[in-house]
């Protein structure tokens, strides 16, 4: 028979007990990455690139600052002719109309805002694509598993895509929001299809840098009723008038690279902005990888597939070792993000 004081003293040990569980469980990391994730890029040795204009002629790969609002980056000679020949490749297989997200359902949709066609291929589908899929995250120090499926673009003459941001206005429970967009351009355009930040500041060096090329800086919108119609903005702490100015001329093999969030991935980058102008001559290929803000589509497939095809296209000196395999599925429970606002 249990006294009164005694069942008082069980209750008084269960309550700190649960209060002692809590607190550990309080104290846990719960939105890290796991160790194994931030360092799976296994593929491409981590490279350094350049800051100066190596010159005419060389195929080194050097970055060059476009803007700092949106942050914006130009990489030259960031894939080869043969990657891009087989994404084209890769890409035209299963190319369709382009379509939009739907704001309020998040169904896709055909819309005249984007007239392009185009398809997406698998993270890992084939060594080129895996390779990019580890270059992209190397460059920006996210996991690989951040990126999405790779999106391939082709726009024929009179084609574009009005004026939008990169980031998702739906997202489903648990998903997080785009934080990066890696655009390569694939092709030479002959006219036209220039990439525009309409409430962008260019970096002074860039403008002056590609003054030359006249349409670097001055896309012709003789085709499209641009964005410049549209009314300024506040950007910070001032008001920026919408311009056709703020442009990237597509140079084959380059990648743009811009963020569509604020450093932290909390605020949605206002100045991220941005079109495919129209073509007016030649055809423009294009291909994407976004990088969300934590690691998508990780499940014990795809950890799998990605770990079947990495010991596919690696070298046989590289031991890609029990990184992933012993990767304890477990670990995906602290892993669950909490629903954040963008
Ligand atoms: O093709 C371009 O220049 C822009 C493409 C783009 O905005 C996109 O795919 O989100």
């Amino acid at each position: 028979m249990v006294t009164r004081e005694e069942a008082r003293q069980r209750v008084k040990r269960l309550l700190w007990l649960g209060l002692g569980l809590y607190a550990v469980y309080w104290l846990l990391p719960k939105e890290t990455y796991p160790a194994e994730l931030r360092n799976a890029n296994f593929v491409v040795p981590e490279v350094t690139y350049s800051l100066e204009d190596p010159g005419e002629g060389s195929n080194e790969t050097w970055i060059e600052v476009v803007s700092w609002s949106p942050r914006a980056f130009v990489v030259h000679n960031w894939i080869t002719d043969e990657e891009a020949s087989h994404i084209v490749e890769e890409g035209t297989k299963t190319l369709e109309r382009s379509q939009v997200v739907d704001r309020k359902t998040g169904e896709f949709k055909d819309s005249k805002v984007r007239t392009s066609s185009g398809t997406f291929l698998p993270r890992y589908g084939t060594r080129e694509l895996a390779n990019l899929q580890e270059r992209s995250a190397l460059l920006l120090g996210y996991p690989v598993f951040n990126g999405e499926p790779t999106q391939v673009l082709r726009y024929s003459p009179r084609e574009q895509y009005r004026p939008h941001y990169d980031w998702l206005s739906y997202l489903e429970p648990g998903e997080t929001q785009r934080a990066v967009t890696i655009l390569s351009y694939l092709s030479e355009v002959e006219e036209g299809g220039e990439t525009n930040f309409p409430y962008g500041k260019l970096h002074r060096d860039f403008t002056e840098a590609h003054r030359a090329e006249g349409r670097a800086t001055a896309p012709p919108f003789r085709e499209t009723k641009c964005v410049a119609q549209s009314a300024p903005m506040s950007v910070g702490k001032t008001m920026r008038r919408p311009s056709k100015w703020n442009s990237v001329r597509p140079k084959k093999n380059s990648a743009l690279v811009f963020w569509d969030l604020d450093p932290a991935c909390v605020y949605k980058e206002v100045a991220a902005l941005h079109e495919g102008c129209p073509v007016i001559s030649g055809e423009k290929w294009s291909t994407t990888i976004w990088s969300r803000t934590q690691p998508i589509y990780v499940t014990r497939e795809s950890m799998q597939n990605y770990q079947q095809k990495m010991q596919e296209f690696l070298p046989e000196s590289v031991s890609l070792g029990d990184h992933v395999v012993n990767w304890g599925f477990t670990r995906l429970k602290w892993f669950q993000w909490r629903p954040k606002r963008y």
